[in-house]
């Protein structure tokens, strides 16, 4: 293909995305969610209900545009981003679909999906001005490492506040065993010193060892550069071989003078580059121009895990979402910059507890991300929080005990396959105090996913009624 056909085929991609954006027929959906929360399998089970829309049995009676039979298709299409991957359902089905059903492994990339949504408007202003009998919504949505997310609140600080911020959580770090030795290297570190590379290696190895451990042993979930969790083709980088500094105000003055090789220095330079060139591309080029999003959260694992963790849960979760741009969308806003105008806390795997403790589980949720309700409020934007399942994988029923009727799930087990029935336990609809984690703490159990056909939707919880929320107005 010659050059001049080639930008003439760019640049009449590019006015295509402007159009659509302009006339309101294209929205980035974000899908936001610390590691484990189910973004994947959210996706997953999404784009598997929105393929098999039209079938016989209507899965998502509550989305008004199928409740109304003005659906008329659904197709997965060409990415816009052609510099990443294409999100990868054919292995996520693959794996839910084989004979010992799976659930998608935890993601280690980003990449990115586009659904084109073919339907019949109201007879109101669409019809009316377009003189069309279809239209087509056009849905971008990215999936990334949750990992990932961890790293866009340090946009908003500098090296020394960060240290400071991160030195606030010493009472959660002295809960690892690999504290000490980092600790120590840190008291042996003359900060005014030629930097040397590999003490520096050595040191960002030992802090990168306390996150891991924070995180994937321990169970706290704000670690910080997140890509230590998780570096892929960052590993053995300068960029990070960075860490925190327990300093004073007046020490971290002191050693802003220092000579530009000195160890405080280079470090300070480093955390300055990993915002630049690390997280800042990420956040510009796939997080700054969402139009709706849904923040899954998984309420049940970090009550399994303890006081502690909960907390840093919803510590992480409103630090993250302070990050989003929130406010009423015009459309030239949403040409020029992007705002979300509604946003949905969606308590994911809500199939893991009983339907009686649905509603409570929605009323945690809520109280733990109050502050972020508020924030997305004052700007304008719509918020609403609801318990989902995308891909459910037990069935509720009824048991009688002593001659009471009790609700309960039924699955198979996660860890062995086990068939198992069970009440799985009371979900509190406020955050509890420490005292009750003392007593008895959380005992939720994972499931392993249902064995489906591959010509059949997934059940689902609340999918019909989380696609009304997000999409139905951008719909009649
Ligand atoms: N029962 C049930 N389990 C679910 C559901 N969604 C997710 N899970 C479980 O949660 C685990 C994590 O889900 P993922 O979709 O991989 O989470 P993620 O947010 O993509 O995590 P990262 O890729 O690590 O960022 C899965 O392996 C399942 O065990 C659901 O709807 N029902
Ligand atoms: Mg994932």
């Amino acid at each position: 293909m010659s050059f001049l056909s080639r930008s003439f085929n760019r640049v009449s991609q590019q006015t295509k995305e402007l159009i659509h954006r302009s006339n309101d027929h294209h929205i980035r959906l974000a899908v936001t969610g610390l590691s484990g929360a189910g973004k994947t399998a959210f996706i997953t089970g999404l784009v598997n209900q929105l393929l098999n829309t039209g079938d016989s049995v209507n899965q998502l009676p509550l989305w008004q545009v199928t409740h109304h039979n003005r659906l008329i298709g659904i197709k997965r299409q060409m990415q816009p981003d052609m510099s990443i991957a294409s999100f990868d359902y054919q292995t996520a089905m693959q794996l839910l679909l084989s004979e010992t059903p799976r659930w998608p492994s935890s993601t280690r990339n980003i990449s990115e999906l586009r659904l084109a949504i073919k339907y019949k408007p109201e007879q109101g202003l669409l019809a009316k001005l377009t003189d069309t009998t279809t239209a087509t919504l056009y849905v971008d949505i990215v999936d990334y490492p949750g990992e990932w997310l961890l790293d866009l609140p340090m946009l908003q600080l500098t090296y020394q506040q960060w240290c400071e911020q991160q030195f606030s959580r010493q009472i959660i770090w002295q809960t690892s065993p690999y504290y000490q030795a980092y600790a120590d290297a840190l008291a042996e570190l003359d900060l005014n010193a030629d930097a040397d590379e590999q003490v520096l290696d050595a040191i960002a190895k030992l802090y990168q060892q306390l996150l891991q451990d924070l995180v994937l042993k321990q169970g706290f979930y704000y670690a910080q550069p997140g890509r230590m969790l998780l570096p892929g083709d960052l590993e053995g980088a300068p960029v990070l071989a960075f860490f925190p500094l327990a300093l004073s105000n007046e020490q971290h003055q002191q050693y802003q003078q220092a000579h530009k090789n000195s160890y405080y220095q280079i470090l300070n330079k480093r955390y300055n580059a990993y915002c630049e060139q690390v997280i800042t591309p990420f956040y510009r080029d796939y997080f700054a121009k969402f139009d709706r999003q849904v923040v899954l959260v998984d309420c049940l694992t970090a009550l399994n895990r303890g006081h502690q963790q909960f907390n840093d849960m919803s510590f992480a979760l409103n630090q993250i979402l302070q990050s989003f741009q929130f406010g009423q969308s015009s459309w030239f806003k949403r040409l020029f910059s992007p705002r979300i105008d509604r946003l949905l806390f969606a308590a994911s795997k809500v199939d893991h507890v009983s339907r009686d403790q649905q509603s409570s589980l929605v009323k945690l949720l809520s109280s733990i991300l109050q502050p972020s309700r508020k924030h997305a409020r004052f700007d304008g934007c719509h918020v609403e929080t609801m318990a989902i399942s995308a891909i459910k994988a037990t069935e509720h029923g009824i048991v009688k005990q002593d001659g009471q009727p009790v609700e309960v799930i039924t699955g198979a087990r996660l860890n062995d396959g086990a068939a198992t029935t069970l009440f799985p336990g009371q979900v509190p609809d406020e955050v509890p105090n420490a005292s009750f984690w003392h007593q008895q703490g959380f005992h939720f159990q994972a499931f392993a996913p249902k064995k489906y056909e591959s010509n059949q939707a997934f059940e689902h919880i609340r999918l019909d009624h989380l696609l009304q929320y997000l999409l139905g107005d951008k719909l009649l």
